[in-house]
């Protein structure tokens, strides 16, 4: 058993007792309420979902077990997993023991391979990324030994067998996708002696003599790793988990709500923003050539690609880790001086504008330029890089749902009548 196992075990049976203890006790204690314009407002701001992983505050950003992400953003993508499972900052022995663990498990099977050859070349790169993971649920341990007739209280152990299984394959399968769809030679061989966001950037086959790519990438990795339980990704599949689908079925269900242009295809978006006003005013874009094409966008009833989010209201502070990543790297670079024009005018032509509550950068705002300058020109390949990264915050969810025996999700919906009833009698 690995040691991040082994760790799991140990807290399993307290978390359970604990939170047993909570519902018992304070079942009944009310912690939202919703309003009309929530039911028909994606149900921003409803209490209704646990995630113990991380925490999305409005006016500070993500925190990871309480620690805020710009103290993580260096650490290895192993240490991230460990933190987020256990709430730990797990020793190095630790590390290497998850390291070691996933380096068994990277086969790939063949046919996933043989799948992507069937595959059209237009195919998205998303498409064939969920694909990938759909087509190995036939791996899924918890399939089997839930068959099998395993207890509730054992859910928890094969799903986690799936969640480093999965986590272990997903560097290779993307970098396998990348290598296919542009044409970079055949697929390379994992290194032993990488971690897995270094192995990650070394399988993509990105020239890389600085070794900074593989910063890049294993900053890109934890970066985007979680982001509580509510957001389309994360949410998506928890909900298909609910119902015991295994982490094949449901990590899938997640990339494919990430391939979403409001969600994780906005870094897509936001590259082809930033190049088209290069195409537009050439390299050196003067602040009025900015500004003009935000407003020219905005015209267009188009949103701007990277600004805005649904509970964020401050600088998210993973779009100022990639900022300042960049700033100290890459600052002549024509890709990135673009994104940080956009980042001094944008937040005020959103402000004048007066829709977006979150006039501020998001994620997505800063990461595409700097894949970009180092050679990771493809864009419609990058949200694959998210949904690798995102499979970490997505597994241990799940892992932590079956450990917790989370039931189904099955929240009540009602017709608009039924809620014109509702306001009517209240207000008579
Ligand atoms: N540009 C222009 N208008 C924007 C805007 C933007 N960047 N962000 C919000 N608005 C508009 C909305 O379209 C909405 O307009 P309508 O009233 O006409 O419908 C209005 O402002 C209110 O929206 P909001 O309440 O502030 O934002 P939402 O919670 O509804 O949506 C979004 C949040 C992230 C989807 C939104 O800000 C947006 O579309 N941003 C651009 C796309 C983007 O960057 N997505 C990535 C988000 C981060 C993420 O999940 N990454 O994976």
């Amino acid at each position: 058993m690995s040691v991040l196992k082994a760790r799991l075990a140990e807290q399993i049976p307290d978390l359970r007792r604990d939170v047993q203890e909570l519902v018992a006790e304070h079942g009944d204690a009310v912690i939202s309420r919703v309003s009309v314009a929530q039911a028909f407002g994606g149900m921003r701001g409803v209490r209704g979902l646990v995630c113990d992983t991380s925490l999305v505050e409005p006016d500070t950003g993500l925190t990871i077990r309480g620690w805020s992400i710009r103290d993580l953003a260096h650490v290895t993508a192993e240490e991230c997993f460990h933190l987020l499972l256990t709430g730990d900052r797990p020793d190095p022995s630790e590390v290497e023991d998850l390291r070691l663990d996933w380096k068994r498990r990277g086969d790939v099977p063949g046919y996933v391979f043989d799948l992507f050859d069937a595959m059209p070349d237009d195919m998205h790169p998303m498409t064939m990324f969920s694909s990938a993971v759909l087509a190995m649920q036939r791996e899924s341990k918890f399939a089997a030994a839930y068959s099998e007739g395993i207890t509730r209280d054992e859910h928890w152990e094969s799903t986690f067998e799936d969640a480093c299984d999965l986590l272990a394959k997903l560097p290779a399968i993307a970098a396998a996708i990348y290598r296919k769809k542009y044409d970079k030679g055949a697929r390379a061989e994992s290194r032993d002696d990488l971690d897995w966001g270094a192995d990650f950037a070394h399988l993509l086959g990105v020239d890389d003599p600085s070794g900074e790519f593989a910063t890049l990438m294993r900053m890109f990795m934890v970066l985007h790793s979680d982001h509580e339980g509510g957001n389309v990704s994360a949410h998506a599949s928890t909900v298909v988990g609910s119902a015991l689908s295994d982490l094949y079925y449901a990590l899938s269900a997640g990339l494919n709500g990430l391939a979403g242009p409001l969600h994780g295809l906005a870094n897509q978006q936001c590259l082809r923003f930033v190049l088209a006003l290069l195409e537009a005013h050439g390299d050196a874009p003067t602040e009025d050539d900015v500004r003009s094409f935000c407003l020219d966008r905005l015209s267009q009833g188009r949103v701007i690609p990277g600004y805005g989010h649904a509970v964020l209201r401050c600088p998210d502070p993973r779009f100022t880790a990639f900022f300042e990543f960049g700033s100290e790297r890459c600052s002549d670079s024509p890709v990135f001086r673009v994104v940080s024009q956009l980042q001094r005018l944008v937040p005020e032509i959103l402000q004048e504008q007066g829709k977006a509550k979150n006039p501020w950068p998001n994620v997505d705002a800063g990461s595409g330029s700097l894949l970009y300058h180092y050679g990771l020109t493809e864009v419609r390949f990058y949200t694959v890089l998210f949904g690798v990264s995102r499979a970490m915050g997505i597994t241990a969810q799940q892992v932590l749902a079956r450990a917790l025996g989370m039931p189904l999700e099955r929240p009540k919906s009602v017709g608009t009548q039924w809620i014109r009833d509702q306001v009517a009698s209240a207000t008579s």
